[in-house]
């Protein structure tokens, strides 16, 4: 089938909206008619070439939809589905899914930006393949996805707020879980945009005493704490974060900094802010080839860091969970978002994160669909 994408030729190139052509589901795939769709800063860094991708590709990792047709074989989802996109399809039966860390699936890292046959379904008109991101690829009217990428959404959700869930909401909370977070327990979260906003709405739900939120612009810092941040840091010219923060903290520090920025400067503070026996969790993708340096001596303090990718989560389990929070009203989702734009509109979600303005920007591919009245 013929469909309009947002297309990415090369890196630092602007997107180009086009006609592409589409092939029908494969056997364990599913045809999505896309919803609305979120624009994260990762699909910023794989503009930027600061992650790569084969090009050239349709983004979009944030989405959500109804199921048009499958393909052979599928039996967890049906036609009219309403779904969530997951951009960490798992195969099920490699090392790490069958370890438990169904996030980490190693099939699906070794035929990334393409479906799990090594294959696409997204070609240019001219012939060329597209990659697809993620094996979602959402900027675009219509997606072919693994049946495992398309989780079944529960509950009544409006699928404009439903794709969040997709991305930013079960990395940010996922990240909450993944820390172990105590009762009580003093929390740092750098960077409160998209993703760092879920976090602290996550540290709020595990009952965090403090949550000391940390960003360079005012407006995210509001918004933090709407959402359950106790304290705010302004980052800029001549403020000393780390002083700041662990002055608030008392105690040497906090338990537990979630750095969700993507930078050397920002991972090193979140380590820094730490208090003995304290764990920094980085949510934050930095450009490859860029380095972080700590103090060794510190491990003597029994510090801990670590990654975070895509929330730890076995997607299948939490989003059913997280999507439940939201209809009971114990977690907004629609605050975050500042800007629900159409798709041709993709390049000026991007300059507002690259300029760090606003909160989420969602496109809406389908008004109905998506559940919004613009
Ligand atoms: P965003 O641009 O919405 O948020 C980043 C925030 O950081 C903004 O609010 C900025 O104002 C703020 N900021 C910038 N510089 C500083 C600074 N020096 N100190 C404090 N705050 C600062 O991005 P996002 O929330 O969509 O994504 C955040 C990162 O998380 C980004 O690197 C993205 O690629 C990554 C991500 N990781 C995963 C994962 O699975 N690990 C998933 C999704 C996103
Ligand atoms: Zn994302």
């Amino acid at each position: 089938m013929r469909i309009t994408a947002a297309v990415l030729h090369d890196v630092n190139k602007p997107y180009s909206l086009e006609t592409v052509d589409l092939d029908p589901p494969k056997r364990g795939e599913v045809l999505i008619k896309v919803g609305a769709a979120g624009v994260c800063r990762s699909d910023l860094h794989f503009q930027k070439g600061e992650a790569t991708i084969a090009m050239p590709a349709v983004l979009g990792h944030e989405g959500s939809g109804t199921v048009e047709a499958v393909g052979d074989g599928v039996t967890m989802v049906r036609p009219g589905d309403r779904v969530i996109l997951s951009f960490v399809p798992n195969c099920g039966h490699c090392h790490s899914c069958e370890s438990g860390h169904p996030h980490l699936c190693d099939e699906h890292g070794r035929t990334s930006g393409k479906l799990f046959d090594g294959t696409s379904r997204l070609h240019t008109l001219a012939g060329q393949d597209c990659a697809h991101m993620g094996k979602v690829a959402c900027f675009a009217e219509y997606a072919v996805v693994p049946a495992a990428g398309a989780v079944p959404l529960p509950a009544s959700i409006p699928l404009w707020q439903a794709a969040l869930l997709g991305c930013g909401v079960v990395t940010g909370i996922g990240a909450v879980n993944r820390a172990g977070l105590r009762v009580g327990a003093h929390v740092c979260v750098i960077g409160c945009g998209g993703v760092g906003q879920q976090v602290i709405a996550g540290a709020r739900l595990a009952g965090a005493g403090m949550i000391v939120a940390v960003d360079a612009d005012e407006a995210k810092l509001e918004l933090a704490r709407r959402r359950g941040a106790t304290h705010a840091v302004r980052a800029g010219e001549g403020v000393h974060v780390v002083e700041e923060v662990r002055a608030i903290a008392g105690d040497g520090g906090v338990e537990r900094a979630f750095e969700v920025v993507g930078r050397p400067t920002t991972i090193r503070q979140a380590w820094d802010v730490l208090r003995p026996g304290g764990t920094a969790i980085i949510v934050g993708l930095a450009p490859a080839g860029v380095e972080v340096s700590l103090p060794a001596i510190e491990f003597l303090s029994e510090k801990t860091i670590t990654g975070c990718y895509y929330g730890s989560a076995d997607v299948h389990a939490a989003l059913g969970q997280l999507a439940q929070l939201v209809v009971d009203g114990r977690l907004s989702v629609a605050d975050v978002v500042t800007d629900l734009i159409g798709l041709d509109d993709v390049e000026e979600a991007l300059g507002r994160l690259r300029r760090g303005e606003g909160g989420r920007s969602v496109i809406v591919i389908d008004e109905e669909l998506a559940g919004v009245a613009r």
